[in-house]
């Protein structure tokens, strides 16, 4: 898959994506990712990209041409059937189903925000869609393209072993994962669960069931409410809440 980043710090996006899986990734040649900076399409002799906001106000906003030169020689690079997108917060909230559905694309041309934003007839006629990777305010889009491009990459075909891609299918199935441990088996006075020592698979199974439908229950009840339980879930949440309600409860004094 191929990535193009229009940003006015392209070493950021580039260097970012060096490092762990993204890196590796990039190293196999099995994505390739692009940075453009409207900068070097600024046509005047101070590389002006951008200016005051019309109507007044703090701030300034990216200038149409320069950053729309960008976009064009960075999509021209892209395969047929890309998709250009811009990071914001007033744009769709990204999800592991965005994820997928945007890595189906053979590319994707991301626009990097700066300042109080960019000018809107760029976005009308450039970008195809808005999205936010959450409600905070950052001051700009390099990091939001640069977990999106991780979020997308390690869901591709040969980029993770498969022991790591099917721990991945954990929040597909629209639960928390459940906890892990390694040795020691006993670390400070805290023993690692007993079952997980066992070694009888079928326990294992069902305890981290239990644990993720737990957690979930606890943590992202958003998340338990849209999804349907099968009958073993729903048994396994029963057995997990009844025992939350028992190590809750203050010592016993007799
Ligand atoms: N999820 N930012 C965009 C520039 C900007 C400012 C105002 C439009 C209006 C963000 C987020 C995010 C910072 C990217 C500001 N654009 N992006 N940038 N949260 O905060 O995606």
């Amino acid at each position: 898959m191929q990535f193009g980043v229009i940003t006015l710090f392209p070493e950021f996006v580039t260097t970012a994506v060096q490092v762990g899986v993204l890196g590796r990734a990039v190293a196999r040649e099995q994505v390739a990712i692009r940075a453009v900076n409207p900068r070097d399409f600024a046509d005047d002799v101070r590389k002006t990209v951008d200016d005051r906001p019309y109507g007044g106000g703090p701030g300034m906003v990216l200038k149409v041409e320069p950053t729309r030169s960008a976009l064009r020689a960075a999509r021209a690079a892209l395969p047929a059937g890309s998709r250009c997108v811009y990071l914001g917060a007033d744009g769709a909230p990204l999800t592991q189903a965005k994820v997928a559905e945007l890595a189906a694309l053979p590319g994707l041309l991301l626009l990097a925000g700066r300042y109080e934003g960019v000018d809107e007839r760029l976005l009308s006629t450039e970008v195809d869609e808005t999205i936010s990777i959450g409600d905070y305010v950052l001051s700009g889009g390099e990091l939001p393209a640069l977990v999106l491009i991780d979020a997308i990459v390690r869901t591709l075909p040969g980029v993770l072993g498969d022991e790591a891609s099917a721990q991945q299918d954990s929040f597909m199935t629209g639960l928390l994962d459940w906890p892990h441990y390694t040795r020691p088996d006993v670390f400070e006075d805290m023993p690692v669960p007993e079952v997980l020592i066992g070694g009888n698979h079928e326990a294992i199974r069902r305890w981290r069931l239990k644990q993720a439908l737990g957690r979930t229950w606890i943590r992202r009840p958003d998340l338990l409410a849209a999804k349907a339980l099968t009958a073993e879930e729903r048994a396994l949440l029963v057995e997990f809440r009844a025992e939350q309600v028992v190590t809750d409860l203050p010592p016993s004094r007799d």
